[in-house]
């Protein structure tokens, strides 16, 4: 019989569980561009832009291979604007002996995957995702009954699993870890790479016209897409980061400089994310650069360790703790966000250029997003459900198996430390350390109290006050604890004021703005 193969958006991958068995005489391939994923929160235009244009290549490429594609657009219409919908309407249409599926990356379809099994006239073969390297059931099992799961010792079961960077089961070289040596600063003259773009073509730019009308009023600028939207153009990305990048990526790793985001980060998250290349052979490809001694060791190791310990870790977490881990709130955060987090308007520097580098690209690195809006969503103890909507909108890169651990956890620290052993607050001279933007902000870094105070460096400690508490008896927090204990009280009446000025500013109603996200 017939089998209907349902590929949703970040499953263009022709390798994946749910096309193994694909009979290209008979299957039809079901793929559907649908209003209810694109506004379940309000994307920024380029991720929607990128999805729909990497759907519709993906789409031709099976249609090349001669394989019947059945490709709903947005604008068709009898198109319902629901995944549910849709998969009926197929149903009707191809009468499949049954639906084959991989299951997704959020937990929100799995539910609506599990309620097809009974709702659909038609069996459901639900799938395991075969492009991560640490199987869902592995993770679970070392997951058990640990409340705290740390990345490294997960880090280095994979590196044994997979063998990356292992010579006669050792780590290469002997050491598993040269974060210590990917802290330098940019100086100041230094110049990062060019970056090949991908020019869109006239698929993509039917779809960037498609996007700009039916969700213009999304956050985000359109006019520098410039993502690899194919399977091969995101192999030609992964090969000029090889080349230009790979080879210093460690070096600079935690800098930041004003309209520079990329510097040598890979810029491969929407392609990994959506399938484009798979986990596996970007860390193969990046551990051959360093057999060919095209790469030092700590480079390698340090991006290797971003995709098989961290993505794989995040995902492992991710499906090993909900739905219960979105619900928690060890700190107790409750406070909006506050509106400059879309307008970029706001005297701090820092956060400003953050927005703005998010708008023009849906993109920020990693530093950015965790010392610059994370930390100031930390420190002013902003709501943990608004921040996660936030990065879940903002980043072309953005699932919630990737997005809610990385702010629920690292971030924001609302899981009370299972993921990380303490929150990652800091100050403004972490910043400045590692930046450019203290040099242009209209706040004084080196100012501790007062209206020219840089905000961090007093909600840092107030961060610290408010949570005495839940904190103080974290023995990595010893140090700071010490500190504060040591202030007069009249320090500590300071920071509180100076604080609850700050924070009392943030609620002011935006000029102009009447609550409506743009
Ligand atoms: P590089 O810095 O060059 O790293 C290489 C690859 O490593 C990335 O492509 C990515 O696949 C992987 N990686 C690195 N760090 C992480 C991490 N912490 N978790 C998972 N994978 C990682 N990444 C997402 O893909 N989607 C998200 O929604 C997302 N949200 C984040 C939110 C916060 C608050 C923070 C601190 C990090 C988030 N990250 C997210 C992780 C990381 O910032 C991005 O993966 C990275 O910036 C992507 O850019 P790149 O490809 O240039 O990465
Ligand atoms: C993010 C997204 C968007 C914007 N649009 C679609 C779509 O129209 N069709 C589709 O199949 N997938 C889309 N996606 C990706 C899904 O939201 C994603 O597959 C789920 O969140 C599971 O990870
Ligand atoms: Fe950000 Fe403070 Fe530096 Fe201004 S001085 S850019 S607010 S860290």
């Amino acid at each position: 019989g017939r089998t209907l193969r349902f590929i949703l958006g970040d499953q263009l991958t022709r390798p994946i569980s749910s096309l193994s068995d694909l009979d290209p005489e008979r299957d039809v391939v079901l793929m559907v561009e649908v209003r209810d994923e694109a506004t379940y929160v309000r994307h920024h235009k380029q991720k929607i832009a990128f999805l729909f244009a990497a759907m519709r290549h993906f789409a031709a490429g099976l249609e090349a291979e001669g394989v019947a594609v059945a490709y709903v657009r947005l604008t068709d219409p009898d198109n319902t604007g629901r995944f549910t919908g849709e998969l009926e309407r197929a149903i009707e249409r191809y009468n499949p002996d049954r639906v084959v599926v991989t299951e997704p990356g959020e937990w929100r379809v799995l539910q609506m995957m599990q309620d097809w099994r009974e709702t659909l006239s038609v069996p459901v073969d639900i799938r395991d995702d075969n492009r991560f390297l640490c199987p869902r059931q592995d993770f679970a099992r070392w997951a058990e009954g640990r409340h705290h799961l740390r990345m490294e010792t997960f880090y280095r079961g994979m590196r044994r699993r997979t063998g990356l960077l292992m010579d006669s089961g050792e780590p290469s070289s002997g050491r598993w870890n040269f974060d210590s040596e990917n802290r330098k600063r940019l100086p100041k003259k230094h110049r990062p790479p060019d970056r090949i773009g991908f020019q869109p073509d006239s698929i993509t730019r039917e779809v960037i016209a498609l996007v700009e009308q039916e969700f213009g009023d999304h956050f985000g600028d359109l006019a520098g897409f410039s993502w690899p939207v194919t399977r091969a153009d995101a192999l030609a990305a992964l090969q000029h980061f090889l080349v230009h990048c790979l080879p210093i990526f460690g070096d600079f790793q935690d800098a930041m400089k004003t309209g520079a985001p990329f510097l040598y980060h890979a810029l491969l998250s929407p392609a990994l994310n959506a399938g484009l290349l798979t986990a596996e052979e970007v860390c193969w490809a990046a551990e051959r650069t360093y057999r060919d001694g095209a790469a030092p060791l700590h480079c390698v190791e340090g991006f290797i360790r971003q995709i098989l310990g961290w993505r794989e870790y995040v995902r492992g977490l991710y499906w090993a703790r909900m739905p219960d881990y979105r619900e928690t709130n060890a700190l107790e955060a409750g406070r909006d966000l506050p509106w400059f987090y879309w307008s970029g308007e706001t005297a701090l520097n820092c956060i400003a250029q953050v927005v703005s580098d998010t708008r023009a690209h849906a993109y920020a690195h990693h530093i950015q997003r965790l010392m610059v809006t994370g930390n100031f969503a930390l420190i002013a103890g902003l709501d943990p459900a608004q921040v996660e909507e936030w990065y879940l909108i903002v980043f072309a890169d953005a699932y919630e198996w990737v997005e809610l651990p990385n702010v629920h956890g690292m971030v924001l620290w609302a899981d009370g430390g299972v993921m990380g052993s303490k929150p990652y607050a800091a100050s403004g001279a972490y910043i400045d350390r590692m930046s450019d933007y203290c040099a242009a902000c209209s706040y004084d870094v080196k100012l501790k109290s007062g209206p020219d105070a840089c905000p961090f460096n007093y909600l840092y400690w107030n961060f610290l006050i408010e949570n005495e508490d839940r904190l103080a008896g974290n023995q990595r927090m010893t140090m700071p604890y010490r500190t504060l204990h040591g202030m007069a009280d009249e320090r500590r009446a300071e920071i509180r004021r100076d604080a609850a000025i700050f924070l009392a500013s943030l609620s002011d109603p935006a000029p102009g703005h009447q609550g409506v996200q743009t």
